[in-house]
C-alpha cells in the first residue's frame, strides 16, 4: 500500500471543530506522534509518502477527506467546510499519476471520512461535511466501475468513520450511539466499548488494526477475537477531532491490481 501523508501544520490548533470544544493543542507533540504513526505504518509495509505542508491549512494533516481511492480511479472530493478546499489540488496532482481522477462540483461536497467501502459498496454518511448531492456524484463516478453507494445517516460524530470501520476480515467494527448497525446490509460487526467512543475509528493495514492507544478494553476485545492488533497514540490530533483513518491516504500500487 502507498500511505499519502501530509506533515502537521504549526496553524493545527485553528483547525475547524464541530463536535468537541476548543482545547489547546501542542503542534510539536502532534508532529511528534504523527511521526510515530508514520513509523507504525512503514513497519507494516507500507510506502510513506509525505506530501509538502500547507501551513496555511490548519486541517491539511487529515489528508483522508481530500480523496476516495479506489483500484480504479480516485475521486478528488470537494470537502464540506470551505477552509479545506485547498487541501484538494496537491493531494490530486500525486493521485493524478496513478489513477484516472474524477471531481466532486459544487453544490455537491463530500469528505472522505464519510465514505467506508466494503468490498463493491460504498457507504456515505450524510453529515455536517457530506450532503446528498455529493453522495449522487460519487454514485455516478464509483458506479461507472461497479461499485453501489449507499447513503448511510449518522448522529452526533463528525464522520461516517468516526463512528464505524471495517476489520480485517470485512467484520465491521462501530459505535451504535453514533451509527445503527442495521445500515451496512446485514455485515457482521462488534461494538466499540461504550467508554471509548473514539476507538470505532480504526485503521486497518493487511491483517494487522491500528487501533487508539487511549482504548485499551476494544483492542482486547478485538486480541480476543483474533484480530492482530497494534496501538497507536494519536491523542493530540484527537484534539482536533481526527482519528487513526484521516491521517493518511492509502492507494493499492498499480501492480497490485
Ligand atoms: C475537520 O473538522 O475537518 C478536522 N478538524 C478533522 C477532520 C478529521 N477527518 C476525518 O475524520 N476523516
Amino acid at each position: 500500500m502507498i500511505a499519502f501523508t501530509r506533515p502537521v501544520p504549526p496553524s493545527v490548533a485553528q483547525c475547524e471543530l464541530t463536535h468537541l470544544e476548543r482545547q489547546p493543542i501542542d503542534p510539536e507533540r502532534a508532529a511528534r506522534q504523527h511521526d510515530e504513526y508514520e513509523n507504525v505504518l512503514q513497519s507494516l509495509g507500507c510506502d510513506v509518502r509525505r506530501l509538502p505542508g500547507l501551513p496555511e491549512h490548519p486541517d491539511s494533516v487529515f489528508i483522508e477527506d481530500t480523496a476516495v481511492a479506489l483500484d480504479e480511479c480516485a475521486i478528488m472530493t470537494r470537502p464540506g467546510a470551505e477552509s479545506r478546499r485547498g487541501e484538494v489540488p496537491g493531494v490530486a496532482a500525486a493521485l493524478g499519476v496513478l489513477r484516472p481522477l474524477y471531481h466532486i462540483e459544487g453544490p455537491g461536497t463530500l469528505d472522505g471520512g464519510d465514505v467506508l467501502r466494503v468490498g463493491r459498496r460504498l457507504y456515505v454518511g450524510i453529515s455536517t461535511r457530506s450532503n446528498a448531492d455529493g453522495a449522487r456524484q460519487l454514485a455516478d463516478a464509483a458506479g461507472a466501475h461497479g461499485y453501489t453507494v449507499k447513503r448511510v445517516v449518522i448522529r452526533e460524530c463528525l464522520h461516517l468513520k468516526t463512528a464505524v470501520s471495517t476489520l480485517p476480515d470485512g467484520t465491521l467494527l462501530l459505535n451504535p450511539r453514533w451509527v445503527d448497525a442495521a445500515s451496512f446490509d446485514g455485515a457482521p460487526h462488534l461494538v466499540a466499548h461504550p467508554s471509548e467512543p473514539e476507538a470505532s475509528n480504526v485503521l486497518v493495514v493487511r491483517d494487522v488494526v491500528v487501533a487508539p492507544v487511549g482504548a485499551p478494553a476494544t483492542r482486547g476485545m478485538l486480541e480476543k477475537a483474533g484480530y492482530r492488533v497494534v496501538a497507536v497514540d494519536a491523542s493530540e490530533l484527537a484534539k482536533a477531532e481526527g482519528g487513526l483513518t484521516c491521517c493518511s491516504l492509502m492507494v493499492a500500487p498499480l501492480s497490485n491490481l
